[in-house]
């Protein structure tokens, strides 16, 4: 069966979504980052940057939240979580994947974790590189909205919902703090809302005990 280690609205939420959408069983596995255990030697043997999320599959141990959401939609084809190979759909599908993981996400982890950036102590520069990547997370957001804007359709990608919706919603909700959330944009917080409604996240909210709180 999957396991998924994870921690409640971490990267871990985008898998949890997915496998809450394709309805198969899966086991979670809360890391209890209190006790720094994704830094464990039994967690790092998972995932030796020592980040949520690990998933296992039988055999097979993956990290990097993006390569889970490949993994279960190449798993499940019948689900269509992706457009067909070799199509320019399918190039697109990539292209914003990887700009969600390799460009959006490492500004919003800069923001939340500033001092690693400067020299132990400096909180005035950490300060500084936290208002600047909340400047460029702004940006960014900007062109995932303009996107969104130009296609008019409800998902990441158009008219299918695929295995980006669930990190195009995780990454979005992380800005619910900011100054200008993800949610102010008109054609992202009919995203946001739209994802809210599917059943498959609201059990992860649930799940992950953050039903409560604003979810975006
Ligand atoms: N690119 C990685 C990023 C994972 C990541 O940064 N996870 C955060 C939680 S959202 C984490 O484990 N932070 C703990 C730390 O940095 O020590 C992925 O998507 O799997």
């Amino acid at each position: 069966m999957i396991q998924l280690h994870y921690h409640p609205g971490n990267a871990s939420m985008a898998p949890h979504i997915l496998l809450e959408e394709l309805g198969r069983p899966f086991e979670l596995c809360l890391v209890d980052r209190a006790n720094q255990a994704h830094k464990s030697a039994a967690y790092l043997r998972l995932n030796p940057n020592g980040l949520i999320p690990a998933m296992t599959d039988g055999e097979l141990v993956l990290f990097e939240t993006a390569a889970m959401l490949l993994h279960l939609a190449d798993t499940h084809p019948g689900a269509d979580l992706m457009p067909p190979l070799g199509s320019a759909d399918r190039a697109h599908a990539y292209k914003w994947l990887m700009w969600l993981t390799n460009t959006l996400q490492p500004a919003l982890i800069a923001y939340f974790y500033p001092d690693r950036w400067v020299a132990a102590g400096n909180t005035g520069g950490a300060q500084e590189v936290k208002t600047r990547a909340e400047a460029r997370v702004g940006e960014l957001l900007d062109i995932l909205e303009t996107e969104f804007v130009r296609h008019g359709a409800p998902w990441t990608l158009g008219d299918r919902y695929s295995a980006l919706d669930p990190m195009t919603f995780m990454l979005c909700r992380w800005t619910r703090g900011f100054h200008r959330p993800a949610r102010q944009r008109p054609a992202l917080a009919t995203f946001l809302s739209r994802m809210a409604e599917r059943p498959a996240l609201r059990r992860v909210m649930v799940t992950e005990g953050l039903a409560d709180a604003p979810w975006y």
